[in-house]
Formats: structure tokens, sequence, C-alpha cells
């Protein structure tokens, strides 16, 4: 991978990080209100996904989905003026956080119901393959939605239809306050595909190269005809689940020990909850941004000044979008109503009548 290309990873990484922790100022400020669902620590699977995807293809993502919107191209001025709900965001404001939406950019939403993208994803995917066209449906979920109806009614159809869609499941091993050994009895979520015979892959969800690999990989095949394939990304939060979620059921050891590449440690931390030692804390620093960003100075991709100078344009962007949507208008009622009628097919057929 060329020096431009790992550049790339790492700016959308370090804007990833900058705009959700924006965010969550502006949420305990009061600016933001209602759900708000953040992504620190998971910045390897939006970027690294995303970076294989090609423009005309389709995403379909969760409620977590600021980063995944930020890295397809929608300014960051208008995925924060939404999270304000402002008139200038993407969704004119009407939205939230867990409603973007940008039909130009091929992303078809956030979505606040668990295991409701891989339907939306189904039908886009039947979309494109009815007409022939070239392109591919890339399907984000989280762990807690494999063990929804709509999971396994998704898979069957897309296997049976061989529809061009990757499906990617961001194991962060939670659902809320539940960790996925107690809601799952399989939590290697990939072999489960393999019960609708999908080709299913897993890949460490903090190594931004490796999910790019697996997603370049899988998405070649998709594009090839091979039909639906699955990624797994293992992955952490280190925030709560929404803003609203302290996280207490996470010890804060558990918090930076998590990711220890350690199977023993994983295996003592399942059965008995212990905490690790220091020596395996600090062993366990997997926070993929700053390991990616040590791989990129250490490979002589990039030295220390250039880094600060990225992270200090990368704030700025941020900072310029916060301070837009502070200043934006809110929606009017009118706005509200025009909207309504606009989006109502009824009121449509009304005024094309004769
Ligand atoms: C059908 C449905 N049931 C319950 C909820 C409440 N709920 C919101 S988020 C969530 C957890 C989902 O966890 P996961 O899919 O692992 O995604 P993560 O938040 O970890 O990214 C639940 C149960 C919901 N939104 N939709
Ligand atoms: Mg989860």
């Amino acid at each position: 991978m060329d020096n431009t290309h790992m550049t790339g990873l790492l700016r959308d990484m370090l804007r990833a990080r900058a705009f959700e922790e924006a965010a969550a100022q502006s949420y305990a400020q009061g600016e933001i209100v209602g759900f708000l669902h953040l992504y620190p620590g998971e910045e390897a699977v939006a970027v690294g996904v995303l970076h294989a995807a090609e423009p005309g293809d389709y995403i379909v993502s969760t409620y977590r989905e600021h980063v995944h919107a930020l890295v397809r191209g929608i300014p960051a001025r208008a995925i924060m003026a939404e999270l304000y709900g402002k008139k200038t965001g993407v969704s004119a404001g009407m939205g939230g956080s867990m409603h973007i939406f940008d039909r130009e950019r091929r992303f078809l939403g956030g979505y606040a119901i668990v295991g409701e993208t891989l339907p939306i994803a189904l039908g886009a995917a039947y979309a494109v393959a009815y007409r022939r066209l070239p392109e591919a449906v890339l399907c984000f979920f989280g762990d807690g939605a494999v063990n929804q109806g709509t999971f396994h009614e998704s898979l069957n159809m897309a296997a049976l239809w061989r529809l061009p869609i990757l499906f990617v499941c961001e194991n962060n091993h939670y659902q809320i306050g539940t960790e996925i050994h107690r809601h799952s009895a399989i939590t290697d979520v990939y072999k489960r595909a393999c019960g609708y015979g999908i080709p299913a892959e897993q890949a460490d969800g903090m190594d931004v190269l490796a999910v790019h690999a697996a997603a370049r990989r899988l998405l070649d095949r998709v594009r090839g005809g091979d039909g639906p394939q699955f990624l797994e990304l293992s992955t952490y939060r280190f925030r709560g689940h929404s803003m609203a979620d302290p996280g207490t059921y996470r010890p804060q050891a558990e918090v930076k020990a998590h990711e220890a590449a350690d199977p023993i440690a994983a295996a003592i931390h399942e059965i008995s909850l212990s905490y690790p030692s220091r020596a395996e804390l600090a062993a366990s620093d997997r926070d993929s941004l700053k390991r990616f960003a040590d791989h990129c100075c250490q490979g002589g991709h990039l030295d220390d000044a250039a880094l600060k100078r990225l992270q200090a344009e990368v704030q700025a962007e941020i900072d310029d979008a916060v301070r837009h949507a502070r200043e934006s208008p809110a929606p009017t009622l009118d706005d509200a109503w025009d909207a309504l009628l606009r989006n109502r097919r009824f009121e449509t057929l009304l005024e094309n009548l004769p």
C-alpha cells in the first residue's frame, strides 16, 4: 500500500475520532439532544471497509453511523448539523443522529431498529441484481443483530438469489450492556453464515489494514458474481452504548484490556471476569488509531511533524463543522410540513389527479 493510501486511512480515522469526540462534547453541553451512539474504538472497521468500496456501491448502516457517513464523503458540516437538528443537516435536521441519509452518495441510512439494515440491503441488492448493474451493497450491523429473525431471513434470501451484498458484522462484543457470550450460543458470528452457504471470514477489526484487505478481497468476489460474502470484524467501543449510558457494566480495566491478543487472558476473562494485571493492561493497548499512527511513523510513511499537521487539519475541519451546526437555523414548522407532504405518496397522488 502506498503512502497516499496509508495517509488516507489514517486521516479518516483521525477525522472519525475528532468528529465523535466533538459530538460528545456538544451533547454534554446540551447542544445535541436525544440518543447519540458514538464510534471511538471502532474506527478501523468503517474506514477499512469503506475505503475498499466503490463510489457506485450502496451503504446501509445502523444508528452508530456518523463515521460511515463521514468516510463515505458526506461533509462533516452536514452530519454535525443533522446531529444538532438544524436545517443545514444532511436530512434537513429532521432525522437526527440515527437517520443520516444521502441519496447522492448512495448512503441508504442510519437505522435505529436492530437488524433493520439486513432487509434494506437485501432490497437494494435485489434492485442492483435485477438491473444487472455492477454495484455492491455493503450492509453493516452489530453483534446484537445476529439473533434477530431478519438476519436469518436476509442471509437465506441473499444466498438463494446470489445477491451482491457484503455483510459486515461490527462485533464489539456487546449489545448495550449484554456481553456476546450472554446473548449468543455461538460467539464466532461468522460461523452462522455457513448455515446459508455464504463464504465468511473473521478479521481483526482493530487493524485497519487487515480490515481493508479482507473487505477488498470479499468485495472482489461479490463483484465477480460469487454472491453474498460475510465479514466479521472483532472490535470494541471505548465509550458506553450511547451518551446516556455510563457503561458501568464494564470495568475500566476491561475497557483497556478487552482487546488483548493473548487468547489465554481472553479465556480467563470469559470464565471469571477477573481483572487483568498491570502488565497485561500495558500489553493490551490496542487502540486502533494509536496503533495505526505508530505503524505509519515506524514504517517511515509519516514523521511526527506530518502527523501533528494532519491532526491539526482534521481538528480544524471538525471545529468548523461544530461552528456551522451551532450557527445554522433550526427547521421551521413549515419545513416539517413540506417534508411530510413531499414524502407522502397519498398527497402526491392527489396532486397528480387530473
Ligand atoms: C428490534 C430492536 N430491539 C431492541 C432495540 C433496542 N436496542 C437499541 S441498540 C441495541 C443493542 C444492539 O447491539 P449491537 O447490534 O451489538 O450494536 P452496537 O450498539 O453494539 O453497535 C438494542 C437492544 C432496538 N433498537 N431494536
Ligand atoms: Mg455490539
